[in-house]
Order: C-alpha cells, then sequence, then structure tokens
C-alpha cells in the first residue's frame, strides 16, 4: 500500500488539494509527514520543471502517483461529451501533454471532471459512445507513451455520466480501453452507490487508484462515511495500490495531511 497527497499551486477551502505552493516544498512536506507519494494537480503541464521533479522524487524516495486533469474543464471548459469536433480534438491535445509528461516523471494521468455532462434528458447510450470513442484516442496515445491513464467514478452533482465502479468496469472493457485503469473516491461513493462493500469489486482489474475524504470532504475519518466497510472492502479484494487522499484543506492542509497519516496507519498499518 502507498499513501499519497494532492498538491496544487493554490487551493481553497472548497478545494480538495491539500498542499498548496511550491511542488517542491510540498514534496518535502508530504515526506515528513510519511507520504510515499503525491498527485499533482496544475493547469499547466509543461510548466513542470521535470529535472527538479525526478531529482527531489529520488533523493526523498517518493513518487508522483498521478497528475490530474480537472483544470483542463474548470479553466477552459473542454470536455469528453463535446460534439464539436474542433473543441474534442483541442481537449485530446491537452490531455497528450498531460501524457507527454507523465511518461517523463513516470506517473499516471487522471480523468475525472473533464468527463463533462450530457444535457438533460439526452440519450445517455449516445454520450456513452461519444467518451467511449473519444477516450479510445487517449487510450491509444497513453499506450504509445507506456503511460496509464485512471478514469474516475464521480458524483452526479459534476458530472452525470459514469458515476460508479460499475460503469468504470463496463467503458473499459466495452471500448477496449488499452492502458486504462479506475479511481474510486470515497466522496463520490458516498453519493453514488448502493453498497459500499461491493463498489470497488465492480470495477474488477482495472482498479488503479483509490481517492479518500469523508462524507463532508473533510479529511477521512472526521465525518459519518462508513470508512470501516471501505476498508475492509479493499482488504478483501487485495488492493495494494495508492491510496490518497484527495480532501479539503480544513482546518488546515498540514493538520488534515497528518489526520489523515494517522487514519491509513490505524486502517492499514495495524
Ligand atoms: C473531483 O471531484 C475529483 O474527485 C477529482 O479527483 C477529479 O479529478
Ligand atoms: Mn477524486
Amino acid at each position: 500500500m502507498k499513501f499519497c497527497i494532492t498538491l496544487g499551486k493554490q487551493t481553497s477551502p472548497t478545494t480538495p488539494i491539500l498542499l498548496a505552493g511550491d511542488f517542491i516544498k510540498s514534496i518535502k512536506i508530504a515526506k515528513e509527514i510519511g507520504y510515499d507519494a503525491v498527485e499533482i494537480h496544475t493547469p499547466q503541464p509543461k510548466s513542470l520543471n521535470i529535472a527538479e521533479l525526478n531529482n527531489t522524487c529520488k533523493s526523498l524516495d517518493i513518487f508522483i502517483s498521478t497528475l490530474g486533469t480537472g483544470k483542463i474543464y474548470t479553466d477552459y471548459g473542454l470536455h469528453l461529451l463535446d460534439e464539436n469536433e474542433d473543441n474534442c480534438s483541442r481537449l485530446i491535445d491537452l490531455v497528450k501533454d498531460y501524457i507527454d509528461i507523465a511518461a517523463k516523471i513516470g506517473s499516471k494521468v487522471t480523468i475525472g471532471s473533464i468527463k463533462g455532462n450530457m444535457p438533460k434528458e439526452a440519450d445517455k447510450k449516445k454520450y456513452l459512445d461519444i467518451m467511449g470513442r473519444n477516450l479510445q484516442k487517449v487510450s491509444e496515445y497513453a499506450k504509445k507513451k507506456d503511460v496509464i491513464v485512471l478514469l474516475e467514478a464521480t458524483n452526479r452533482f459534476e458530472n452525470n455520466i459514469i458515476n460508479t465502479g460499475k460503469d468504470i468496469y463496463d467503458i473499459i472493457t466495452e471500448y477496449n480501453l488499452i492502458n486504462f485503469e479506475g479511481l474510486m473516491d470515497s466522496f463520490h461513493v458516498n453519493i453514488e452507490e448502493r453498497f459500499i462493500d461491493t463498489c470497488l469489486s465492480d470495477v474488477g482489474e482495472y482498479l488503479g487508484h483509490i481517492h479518500f475524504a469523508d462524507n463532508t470532504r473533510m479529511y477521512p475519518g472526521s465525518g459519518v462515511f462508513n470508512f470501516d466497510a471501505f476498508c475492509r472492502s479493499i482488504q478483501k479484494i487485495g488492493y495494494d495500490g495508492v491510496l490518497s487522499v484527495e480532501c479539503f484543506p480544513l482546518p488546515d492542509g498540514i493538520t488534515a495531511a497528518r489526520e489523515t497519516m494517522k487514519f491509513f496507519k490505524k486502517n492499514f498499518c495495524s
């Protein structure tokens, strides 16, 4: 099991990024608190100083698990359900930039918010097909670059498509998305899944990353989400990958990071 934490240049009380500011400084703080890995959320992957990041990670024995692409949606409004081909190819080019950088830092790339939203009452099959075909283009490039893409199940208020573990499994298998894995997030699970104890196994062999936050999106253990069932199911399926805290920096990022480390150790190291 590898314990991981989200980093970004900026954060806010309603942004699920714990450590903000200079990435190198944040990586050092993450290591001091006991984390094995970080995930980086940036709108400009090309502006990352790759040599410096790689050197720091190597000397501290820590790794970058994944690069978040959500900023493409929040900053440019581009998403994978767009019927406009120009918008889609612009979006896919931006995702390819993340994949290029991921190849150089040995990380994965996350696709979450950029899934977008279907119009209300739309034909879901049609939009799943638009998404599936766009993801096939991402998959081809990811395979060429030997990078894994994590497809996240998010809640319906953020994206009204791919909301559950089963949705991830279905789209990966139906569209033969090579180099794709699934990302499950306890915050979204709490809203979307009928059964906490089986939603992770619904992703089957594709489960590749897990986000942790409580029902209020504060640090895990601070609220009422049934983490006993969730953590038990992680052990039961024999998942041995990255467990990453993606919660609000409340009461502040360092406290949330420390509280989560206590939570991880209690649930996975005893
Ligand atoms: C968004 O709510 C989320 O969970 C992120 O991981 C999406 O990239
Ligand atoms: Mn998440």
